[in-house]
C-alpha cells in the first residue's frame, strides 16, 4: 500500500474534524469530506479535499472513514442510513464516547460486515499535528498496523490494546485527571480571588510553578486508594485537607468547588482506617 495515497475520508468537520482534514491534507494525503450540515468544506476543498454529497459516498470511495462527530448518538445516526453500504469499509472512530459505547459499535459494524478502529484524541484542535499531540487506539492489532502510517500525521499513534473500549477507557481516565487539576486551580484561584489576593501574581509566581514542581511526582506516585502507601503520611494528609476545606469555607468559595478536596480527604481517611 502506498501511505501517502491512501484514500481518507473524514466524517464531521467541526471544531476537530477540520483540524483532522487539514494535517492529512498538510501531509498529502486523498482526503474526502462530508459534514451533516453543508457549508463547511470550503477552505479544506479549496486545499484539494473532494466533498462527498452523502455519508455512503464517503465511505465509499475506499480506504479509512475517519469519524469524528458530537457523541455516540451523532455517530450512530450518521451511519444507520449507510448501513447496506458498510461492508468491507474500515472506520476509525475518534468521537468520545464510552467503553461500552465503543464496544457496541464494534458489533454493529461487524455484523454489517465493517471493521473499526477505535479511537481517543490526546489533543485540541489547535495542537493536532504537533509534536505533543497522540491519538489512542484500541481494537484488532493488524487494523492499527495498518492505519497508524495512515494517520501518523494527526499526532503519534498509541496503541492500548485489542478491547475496542480500551481507548475510550484510557481517554476518559486521562481527562478525567487532566479536569481533577483544572478544578484544583480554579479552586485555588477562587480562594486567593475571594481574600482579596492578587490572582495574576498568585498564577505566576506561586500557582505555575508549585504544580510545575509536583508534577513529575503527581503520575508516578498516585495508587488506587486501597494503597496510600504509610510514607504518604495519610494522617498528615487529612489534616492538611481539612484546613483547605476550612479556608474555602472561611471564603465562602462554593462548596461543589472542593469535590476534589473532599475525594481526596476520603481517600486519606481510607487510609488511616
Ligand atoms: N475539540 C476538542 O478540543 C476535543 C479534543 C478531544 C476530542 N474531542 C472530541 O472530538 C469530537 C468532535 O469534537 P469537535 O470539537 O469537532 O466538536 P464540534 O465542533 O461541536 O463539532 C461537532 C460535529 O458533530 C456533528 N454533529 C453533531 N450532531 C450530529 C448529528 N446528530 N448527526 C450528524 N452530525 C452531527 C456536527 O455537525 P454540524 O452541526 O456541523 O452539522 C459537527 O461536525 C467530540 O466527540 C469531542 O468530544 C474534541
Amino acid at each position: 500500500m502506498n501511505i501517502r495515497h491512501e484514500r481518507i475520508s473524514v466524517l464531521g468537520l467541526g471544531a476537530m474534524g477540520r483540524a483532522l482534514a487539514s494535517a492529512l491534507l498538510e501531509a498529502g494525503r486523498e482526503v474526502m469530506v462530508w459534514n451533516r450540515t453543508p457549508g463547511k468544506a470550503g477552505d479544506l476543498v479549496a486545499r484539494g479535499a473532494r466533498e462527498a454529497s452523502s455519508v455512503a459516498e464517503a465511505i465509499g470511495a475506499g480506504g479509512l472513514t475517519v469519524v469524528c462527530l458530537l457523541d455516540d448518538a451523532s455517530v450512530r445516526e450518521t451511519l444507520a442510513p449507510a448501513a447496506p453500504k458498510l461492508a468491507g469499509a474500515t472506520l476509525v472512530n475518534l468521537t468520545s464516547g464510552s467503553v461500552r459505547q465503543a464496544r457496541e459499535l464494534t458489533t454493529w459494524l461487524d455484523e454489517h460486515g465493517a471493521r473499526l478502529l477505535a479511537g481517543g484524541i490526546m489533543a485540541v484542535p489547535p495542537t493536532i499535528g504537533t509534536e505533543g499531540a497522540f491519538i489512542l487506539y484500541s481494537g484488532a492489532r493488524d487494523l492499527f498496523d495498518r492505519a497508524a502510517p495512515v494517520l501518523a500525521p494527526l499526532g503519534r499513534p498509541h496503541w492500548v490494546g485489542e478491547d475496542p473500549g480500551f481507548a475510550a477507557l484510557y481517554d476518559m481516565a486521562a481527562l478525567s485527571g487532566m479536569y481533577g487539576m483544572s478544578a484544583g486551580a480554579d479552586h485555588a484561584l477562587t480562594l486567593v480571588q475571594a481574600e482579596g489576593g492578587d490572582v495574576e501574581a498568585f498564577k505566576r509566581e506561586v500557582l505555575q510553578p508549585w504544580m510545575e514542581q509536583m508534577l513529575p511526582f503527581m503520575v508516578p506516585d498516585v495508587g488506587v486508594h486501597e494503597a496510600v502507601p504509610d510514607e504518604f503520611n495519610p494522617a498528615m494528609q487529612a489534616t492538611g485537607l481539612e484546613n483547605i476545606l476550612a479556608a474555602s469555607g472561611e471564603a465562602g468559595a462554593p462548596t461543589e468547588l472542593g469535590g476534589h478536596l473532599r475525594a481526596s480527604l476520603w481517600r486519606m481517611r481510607s487510609a488511616i482506617r
